[in-house]
């Protein structure tokens, strides 16, 4: 660090820096989302994502991230070492603009894609704000920098504190719990998947991810190690793991060179879901936008135009439509825009204009050479798509029969349904129930001013083995559409929701707290991933958790959601109380299941949410599987435990 910063007047310097950095402190979320787990896991990306940027700019090639014992995260890369001298505008070292000003970024380069909206590229400085502690070390010229912060304040100037033969960049940060009032606790799981999609989407960097939190059965640290050589490719080989495919290879392209850089990946398998994933500077575009556009049009295009010539078609007596293409693909679509604009309602819609084309261009490109490389693997895409376009006749009057009934009222709602009798949305609820005999406990204990009940029967159906008119034709997925005044199709996509008239604004999953109860609850949950997941992603969707024991001794009782809280409870009433396990619903009474499960005062409800769309796929296409296991493991990884009432 050079002298002159020293004999700066350091303080004064800092004052400016800081009314930004008070900003972000202020209204964290404009800058991360939310001050829940997904904004403070987005503390994790924000730092990644810079030492990311300098591996894609060919300076580094590893990248280490550590969950430490005292549960505070560190990032290291390899790469050049963010600059330490003197900048000449702010008179601090060039390391404390970047950790200390809001906007300066770290992006000295030009020809690196910086990130305008969605919720990345806010900076380091935002992270280093939301802290309650930061430290940076730099590794540059054969010497190691370091500076410390407090809730984005500098605590001395950069010094340097030793040689290395190391070059590379390591940050170290707390999160502030008096803005992560919620928790800041890191999820494994959460940055682990995060970390492998990383490494999926920039093929060669080495990205390795351990928590020093817990040590595994050989007093190892958990760790893994994610490198992907092939990228994209290998990413629908691990998405599709647990799908059976139709052709031989997967399909894919890499135009690197070009203005827009392209990554294209796809396969078809014999599933009827459509699975497209979109990323923008490796953000994950939920609403898609212009590249997705390109994609289907490039798609679409080459498909039909082989097709056609391929007199495949000439039987056919109706159109082939856009979505028939894509029943049963897995495709993942990757560009990256230096200026992207990104729209829509939770701003992950990529809408730059000049995207549509060469991505378009790619595709069509890459099919066309697949197509004429593997005539058999084209057969069997065109016949896929003939049987799709089948399926999608009958789908539509399977369909039109839900849309009369929901929305003239035709059916007038489902018998089985008991409503309750407050009208505003939002301060009603729904609990789908397991079976008839717990749904009739149900209808007894509830609150009937804004609780309204409906009974499922048995399992419903699996939507991930079902072609799409089945699911429309099922009567228990026709009364859940019916119940919660949610229809689909629009004239431009068959497959949009209109929640607009949801009557309830929490829908509560109420199954018996056993393994096949867990297996109707995914069952659920795999029809809303698949037919409403706006309704989850808008946070709509819960998971009700009723007791598993009774403890009773006299006239006191208490209830227990685990062993411990069972055995705690038997101590309190001196050890030689009564346990009743709950075997299902069933067994309680309307009181009881009130009390434990329903009463907004004492019930615990698990917000369902969604992480990462890639992942929840493939998990959901686990659970096609017969094996009752992963889909345990599903619901206790995925719900996140809320008490959201209190
Ligand atoms: C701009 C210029 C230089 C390095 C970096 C940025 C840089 C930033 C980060 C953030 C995390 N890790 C990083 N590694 C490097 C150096 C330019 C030069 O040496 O000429």
């Amino acid at each position: 660090m050079s002298e002159e910063v020293n004999k700066h007047n350091y303080s004064a310097d800092s004052i400016q820096a800081l009314e930004g950095m008070e900003h972000v402190r202020m209204r964290p979320s404009m800058y991360i989302g939310d001050v829940g787990v997904r904004g403070l896991h987005h503390l994790v990306y924000e730092v990644v994502d810079n030492s990311i940027d300098e591996a894609m700019g060919g300076h580094c090639d590893t990248i280490g991230v550590w969950i430490n014992e005292d549960g505070s995260i560190t990032v290291e890369d390899n790469g050049r070492g963010i600059p330490v001298d003197l900048h000449k505008k702010e008179g601090v070292s060039a390391l404390e603009v970047v950790m200390t000003k809001i906007g300066a970024g770290g992006k000295f380069d030009k020809d690196s894609y910086k990130v305008s909206g969605g919720l990345h590229g806010v900076g380091v400085s935002v992270v280093n704000a939301l802290s309650n502690h930061m430290k940076s070390t730099v590794f540059r010229d054969g010497k190691i920098y370091e500076q410390e912060y407090e809730k984005g304040k500098a605590l001395y100037p950069v010094k340097q504190v030793g040689e290395t033969e190391k070059r590379g960049t390591r940050q170290t940060f707390y999160p502030d719990d008096t803005i992560f009032t919620q928790t800041t606790e890191f999820s494994y799981d959460t940055l682990s998947a995060r970390m492998r999609e990383l490494s999926f989407l920039n093929k060669g960097i080495t990205i390795t991810f351990t928590d020093k939190r817990e040590k595994d059965k050989d007093g190892n640290f958990v760790s893994e190690l994610f490198h992907s050589d092939e990228g994209l490719k290998e990413y629908i080989r691990y998405l599709d793991g647990n799908r059976e495919p139709i052709i031989s290879h997967v399909i894919s392209m890499d135009h690197e060179k070009g203005e827009i850089p392209v990554e294209v990946a796809l396969i078809y398998n014999t599933s009827y879901t459509e699975n497209i994933f979109s990323y923008v500077n490796n953000i994950n575009t939920h609403e898609g936008g212009t590249h997705l556009q390109g994609f289907r049009s490039g798609l679409t295009r080459t498909l039909k135009k082989y097709a056609d010539a391929s007199g495949m078609l000439d039987k056919l007596k109706f159109e082939i439509a856009g979505d028939d293409f894509r029943e049963g693909l897995t495709a993942i679509i990757s560009v990256k825009v230096a200026e992207p604009q990104f729209e829509g309602q939770t701003k992950t819609k990529l809408g730059n204009r000049e995207v549509v084309s060469p991505v378009s261009q790619a595709v069509s490109e890459m099919l066309e050479n697949y197509l004429e490389e593997n005539p058999n693997d084209a057969r069997i895409i065109i016949q896929k798509v003939i049987l799709a376009a089948q399926a999608r006749h009958a789908a539509k009057k399977a369909r039109e029969m839900v849309q009369r009934k929901t929305v003239m009222g035709g059916g007038g709602l489902p018998g089985k349904l008991s409503d309750c009798s407050e009208q505003d949305p939002a301060k009603c609820e729904v609990y789908l129930v397991e079976g008839d005999s717990a749904g009739g406990t149900a209808k007894q204990g509830r609150d009937r001013n804004f609780q309204a009940i409906l009974p499922l029967r048995g399992k419903i159906l699996n939507v991930e083995k079902a072609m799409q008119h089945k699911v429309f034709e099922n009567e228990e997925i026709r009364n859940i559409f019916t119940a919660l005044g949610v229809t689909i199709g629009t004239a431009e996509d068959s497959k949009a929701l209109n929640l607009e008239k949801l009557r309830y604004h929490k829908v509560i999953i109420m199954c018996d707290a056993d393994v096949d109860g867990s297996h109707i609850a995914t069952l659920i949950l795999t029809f809303f991933f698949r037919f409403m997941r706006e309704l989850i992603e808008d946070g709509h969707v819960y998971i009700a958790a009723p007791p598993l024991y009774l403890v009773k001794k006299g006239n006191k009782k208490e209830y227990a959601w685990n062993d411990v809280q069972r055995d705690q409870a038997n101590e309190r009433m001196g050890g030689s109380a009564a346990i009743q396990r709950y075997k299902g619903l069933g067994e309680m009474n309307a009181e009881q299941l009130w009390e434990t499960t329903m009463d907004p005062n004492f019930r615990t409800l698990r917000q369902v949410t969604i992480d990462s769309l890639a992942e929840a796929d493939r998990i959901f296409s686990m659970l096609m599987g017969d094996e009752v296991p992963p889909r345990r493991e599903f619901i206790e990884k995925n719900a996140v435990y809320a008490n959201i009432d209190a």
